[in-house]
This record gives C-alpha cells, structure tokens and sequence, in this order.
C-alpha cells in the first residue's frame, strides 16, 4: 500500500498593515476549505501566516511589537481554523510569531493534525537580516531584533503517515537544516516563506535570479535528503514592498511538480507519495553507507569560514 499524502500548498497574497488578523483568517479559511473540497490530508500556509511582514518595521521600543505576536495557539482569532480543520479531517502547517508565557519571541510554524491537535513545533534558527536600524539599506529586515534564534532544534514527527519535519524561509538556504532532518529521516519538509522580490543590499540582483536561489536550495535539499520539500509563499506588495511567490512541491529527485502562477491567494496540490524517498534513501543517499563523519566535524565545531592564511 502506498503512503500517498494529498499536500496542499496555501500561498497567500500580501497582508497589509492594518489587514485585521479576523479577515486574514477568513482568506486562510477559504484556502483551507478549497484543499479539503480536493480531498487533500494537510494544507501548508505561510511564514507569519497572520500578520503583514513586520520585521521591515523598526520600533525602537520592542515591546510595542508585542502586537504582531500570537500568546495563545488557538487564540481568539485563529480557534475558527483549528475547529473548521477539526470538522473537515484536515491536517494544516501555519507559521506565526509566538510569545511564550515567559515572554520569548518566536518566529514559529506548528503542524496539526486531523484532529486539530498540535504535533509539532518549529522554531525558526536561522534568523536573517540585523537587529537595529541600518539606513544604508533600501528597507529594514529586522528578525534578529524582534524574534530569538530557535531552541527546539530540527525535530521531525512521526504524523499523517509519514515522517514531517518544518523549517522556516531563510532556514531553506542552509543545507545543515535539511541534513539534520534527512538524519532522522523524514519524508516530507514543509516551510513557509516571505522574500523580498529584490535585494536591498543589491539592486542589481534580478528576481530570476533570487526566483533560482529560492528553488535551487529547495530542489537540493529535497534530492540530498531524499524527501518532499514543500515551500509556501506569501507574495506580493505589502505597503509598497514586493514579496516573491514561486510556492511549490518538490519531489525527491528534486522536480519541480506544482508550482504557483500567481502572486495572490492560490491553492496548489500534489498527491506525495512518501515511499518515493526510500529508492535515494537506500541508493545513492544510504547515510549509513556511505557518509564519512570523521571529515565533517568542522560544520559542528567552526561557524564562520576560516581560509588558509595568504
Ligand atoms: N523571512 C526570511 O527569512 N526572509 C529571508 C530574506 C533574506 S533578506 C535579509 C530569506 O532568506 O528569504
């Protein structure tokens, strides 16, 4: 029997500023019921799913930030969500920023399941972008001001069929997050994405070519792992700042099999038949066969690259 799990893929389009977190909802509902009509088993949705992409707002004071984050999973905005899954016998993936009890910040995605439990949580690691105001830079990108690193490593859960792992936009560009996962062997990767269409730093990077940047460490992550990848986009103009779509599902050859046209609301699905990563899993990708660890330990022990001297 194979292990075929029907993914949908929710790209939204932009959020604006004062877009209420009831009306965000709505149009992540519409998408959901959309996924559950093609009688698919999980739906993905974005990075910051509920809010515009508030880290390229500079606040001098962090606290007044506080209002972008969500306290309660459910809360009083999203429980219609949890409950419509619940009834529809719907797995969802959404990414929201957290604030603990304890008052940490969190740039996190869960995964939850048919039953409207959540199963797993992911902690965004890699955070990009700077912590105070830069005024060289044609827009701010301000995550590692607002939010902390993740604590919760890579973990994957044993779910929905199938073994799930998360990670969150920028974590895409770093093969170690696919790695650590492909270590526990998981099968399907689903990550959530808000990238700006260009470069403030270089504005003569096309966005082809951060178009390619965005599939090509997907697609690699994918086939060096042997698994699905899934990326969901929110894209778009959000206050005058292009955010890129290109949301997709990536099969473990690292194919391109559904992707995205627009740059709006848009639904795309694909069946993930979850035995298809045991044929690299045993072949060309067999960890236990053929990975050399002894040459490896720089990765874990070096964070920045040391070249010989001149
Ligand atoms: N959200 C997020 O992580 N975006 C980054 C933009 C990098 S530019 C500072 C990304 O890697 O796509």
């Amino acid at each position: 029997m194979p292990r075929v799990v029907r993914l949908a893929v929710a790209q939204s389009g932009p959020i604006q500023k004062d877009e209420r977190r009831e009306r965000v909802v709505a149009r992540l509902l519409a998408m959901l019921k959309q996924a559950a009509a093609r009688r698919c088993h999980l739906v993905l949705f974005p990075e910051l799913a509920l809010t515009t992409f508030f880290p390229r707002y500079y606040e001098a004071e962090r606290a007044d930030m506080d209002r972008w984050f969500e306290a309660e999973m459910p809360g009083a905005a999203t429980r219609v969500l949890f409950d419509t899954a619940r009834e529809l016998g719907i797995g969802f993936s959404l990414g929201f920023a957290e604030l603990t009890p304890e008052r940490r910040h969190f740039n996190t995605q869960i995964l939850v399941d048919a039953e409207a439990r959540i199963v797993g949580r992911y902690r965004k690691v890699h955070l990009p972008g700077h912590a105070e105001f830069e005024p060289q830079r044609a827009w701010q990108h301000l995550e590692k001001r607002y939010f902390e690193p993740g604590d919760l490593g890579f973990p994957v859960w044993r779910t929905m069929g199938g073994v799930m792992g998360m990670c969150i936009c920028n974590d895409r560009r770093w093969p170690e997050t696919f790695r650590v996962m492909g270590l526990q062997g998981v099968e399907l990767v689903m990550l959530g994405y808000n990238t700006p269409t260009l470069n403030s730093m270089k504005p003569e990077e096309t966005a082809a070519t951060r178009m390619h940047h965005n599939h090509l460490c997907m697609q690699a992550g994918a086939y060096q792992n042997a698994c699905w990848v899934a990326g969901c986009a929110k894209a778009g103009d959000e206050d005058g700042y292009d955010l890129m779509a290109g949301s997709c599902i990536i099969n473990p050859d690292g194919e391109i099999v559904a992707l995205a046209q627009t740059s709006d609301d848009e639904v795309i699905f694909h069946d993930c038949d979850l035995d298809a990563c045991a044929f690299l899993k045993q072949t060309t990708f067999d960890f236990a066969a053929h990975r050399r660890i002894e040459h490896y330990g720089l990765i874990s022990s070096q964070t920045g690259a040391v070249p010989p001297p001149e």
